[in-house]
């Protein structure tokens, strides 16, 4: 608040100051009451409950250059939180026919401890294809494997320096807002 405005405030009456304070509150509990997972996604995004998601169809880039990708675009590599989040972007990998694309979490620091890359939480919910994860140490990323017989993109642990694409995503609600 500079100079001006304190003493615009001060020459005010008790009226003013009243509507003053009764608009900037209803501004504020406006904008509050709206923010309950009504951000737009940007053009080519697709929504599903609190984020957006895009996949780099043009894309074929390792797991490392697909985050910065992510990055590159005010997101990141998908961050798989539960099974409803999970079956979302299968289906829309399926439906796109979209090929082998990167999930965003590894275990390149301790082999065996997936950690998701966008905020280093340790995985809990997975959805690996059986037998996977299966390589150690030649495998410390993972990707949703492309449709072909039974894989329907479950994951498999893969090189990292391997091309796919980017799946990324970003948060547009906090969980508590989509809950409520
Ligand atoms: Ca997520
Ligand atoms: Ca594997």
């Amino acid at each position: 608040m500079n100079i001006l405005s304190i003493r615009l405030w001060f020459n005010m009456d008790v009226k003013m100051r009243c509507s003053l304070l009764f608009t900037v509150f209803s501004l504020v509990l406006f904008q509050k009451g709206n923010s309950e997972c009504n951000n737009i996604c940007p053009v080519g995004w697709t929504r599903f409950q609190g984020s957006c998601y895009f996949v780099g169809f043009q894309q074929l880039l390792s797991f490392v250059e697909s985050a910065h990708f992510c990055k590159q675009h005010n997101s990141h590599l998908i961050h798989v939180d539960n099974a409803l989040e999970n079956t979302f972007i299968k289906d829309y990998l399926h439906k796109t026919n979209a090929g082998r694309s990167w999930l965003g979490m590894s275990d390149m620091d301790i082999e065996g401890i997936w950690r998701w890359y966008d905020n280093n939480e340790i995985v809990s919910f997975t959805d690996w294809y059986p037998g996977q994860p299966d390589k150690g140490d030649n495998e410390d990323c993972a990707t949703f494997a492309e449709y072909h017989s039974d894989h329907a993109y479950l994951w498999e642990d893969y090189p990292c320096d391997r091309k796919h694409h980017p799946v990324c995503e970003i948060n547009v609600c906090t969980e508590t807002e989509i809950i409520g």
